[in-house]
């Protein structure tokens, strides 16, 4: 263990004298940043980290020993579909269930999608996801909003999503086309407004029109199987896009950002990108790391029905990597949990299948153990990633994603020890199968602190929805 570096982390004198009074005192941690590494205590008063030292002499309220364990900032993924209409259905988590299985996993904040309705405003589609997440969320929450179609209308309203809203990132889908899609054109326009007001694009970057006509080639010819599902969407449906949309941004000169990128080919895109300076930051997906297409050839495949699709090893290969050259940014879930009534809805037509699959609850201790564990990422790394990324990029640091002095209390106790087995039975997700049933796990979220509150312990939520915050959001990072 490297006890030396210590940028973001303010360690006071322990010989200091009475550092506080009442508040939460977390004991002997070893607290881990995305540039440090140190054992020391933390003090909280109220939602916010007061004080970090070794052996603070303070008279707490309430202790915490997190001797032997590992202590992290709260996770955030960037990346949830809460109770969102989608192909026929809701996804199954609400803004309740989602967001308490996300705390139970050590996630203390999400960032959830706004769709557009084509034809109406940004503002209708922020009243009526308003509708159902205020006061309903566990945890904290911010929005992405996905413009499906932009006009003038949509144009005078970026400023204000921006401005006033503190929604500061635009999602766009390069697929979907009828229901999300925008053509490049439309892209163009909205790339030059979110860059004036300071924002983010977002992108769904797979080519929309080569995968609708391998879908009715594969219908026409019979093959209706999950499959299919994945033969419609190949590496170069991504990868073209993901070219196409970093062209587009480097024109523009907007920040982007590449949502769930899966393969060797996209990552190479963007590869060349960087080579320009651009910025272009990258998110992949928990699942595309350590689960892989043969999963399609099951008679369960409609479990891990997504898209993109799952891929080969050799592309998990090139995400760890890509992780480990700084060229891969956030690691988040795609979450959009389907039961297995609704993905039946597809048991004749793979095209039917509600595509998503549940995650919120399990990636950060997936991320640990087949990463951290395994050695293919670093503890910083593994910090860096699945939490002070996502608030870096999307305008929340320091205020999230990190452990310091000032910032929110979103604290993680971690037993890096731990053995135990995912299942739908134990998981609190709202859905009926897990993606990961009888995986074996190596580490435990065995406590998590939001905003100074003790939110799980002892295998309980001891918080309500109306808990969670939503977190207006600061323009873009310029730099991460
Ligand atoms: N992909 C999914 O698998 N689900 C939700 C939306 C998306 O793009
Ligand atoms: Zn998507
Ligand atoms: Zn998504």
């Amino acid at each position: 263990m490297s006890d030396k570096k210590q940028s973001d982390l303010k360690v006071e004198d322990s010989k200091a004298p009475l550092a506080g009074v009442g508040g939460l005192l977390i004991k002997n941690g070893r607290i881990i940043t995305a540039d440090a590494d140190q054992l020391a205590d933390i003090y909280i008063e109220g939602e916010i980290i007061k004080t970090i030292g070794k052996n603070l002499n303070v008279k707490a309220d309430k202790e915490i020993d997190a001797a032997g364990k590992l202590v992290f900032p709260g996770g955030i993924d960037p990346h949830v579909h809460l109770e969102m209409p989608f192909m026929g259905a809701f996804s199954s988590d609400n803004y309740e269930t989602g967001t308490r299985a996300a705390l139970f996993g050590g996630t203390t904040m999400v960032i959830d999608f706004i769709l557009q309705k084509q034809g109406n405003s940004l503002r209708s589609a922020l009243e009526e996801w308003k509708s159902r997440s205020d006061n309903n969320c566990v945890g904290d929450y911010s929005f992405h909003m996905a413009v499906t179609d932009f006009n003038e209308n949509t144009k005078k309203e970026i400023r204000e999503m921006i401005e006033v809203e503190g929604i500061t990132s635009f999602k766009t889908f390069m697929a979907y086309k009828g229901v999300f899609m925008i053509d490049d054109r439309q892209m163009i326009g909205l790339m030059n407004e979110v860059k004036k007001h300071g924002g983010l694009i977002n992108v769904h970057a797979t080519n929309g029109d080569m995968i609708d006509y391998l879908i009715d080639k594969h219908k026409a010819e019979g093959k209706l199987s999950p499959l299919y599902h994945y033969l419609s969407q190949p590496e170069i449906t991504e990868a073209e896009a993901s070219g196409r949309f970093t062209d587009m941004a480097n024109y523009t000169g907007c920040p982007g950002y590449i949502v769930h990128l899966t393969c060797e080919g996209a990552l190479n895109a963007v590869r060349n990108a960087t080579r320009r300076n651009q910025k272009v930051f990258v998110e992949t997906c928990i699942q595309y790391l350590i689960l892989d297409a043969s999963l399609y050839e099951k008679e369960d495949g409609a479990k891990w029905v997504m898209s993109p699709p799952l891929r080969e090893k050799k592309d998990q290969a090139t995400l760890w990597a890509g992780i480990n050259q700084g060229l891969v940014n956030v690691v988040a879930t795609d979450h959009c949990p389907f039961n297995w009534e609704k993905k039946l809805l597809g048991k004749d037509d793979f095209s039917k299948i509600p595509n998503g699959h549940p995650a919120i609850e399990n990636r950060m201790e997936l991320l640990y153990s087949e990463g951290v564990a395994k050695n293919k990422i670093t503890l910083n790394k593994y910090v860096e990633v699945a939490c002070t990324n996502p608030a870096k990029i999307f305008g929340m640091f320091p205020q999230k994603g990190t452990i310091a002095v000032g910032s929110d209390a979103d604290i993680v106790i971690f037993d890096p020890k731990e053995k135990h087995t995912l299942s739908a039975k134990t998981h609190h997700m709202n859905v009926d199968y897990s993606g990961y049933e009888g995986w074996e796990v190596t580490g435990k979220v065995k406590t998590v602190l939001l905003r100074g509150k003790v939110a799980i312990e002892n295998n309980h939520c001891n918080i309500d929805k109306g808990y969670g915050k939503f977190i207006k959001r600061k323009k873009v990072a310029d730099k991460i």
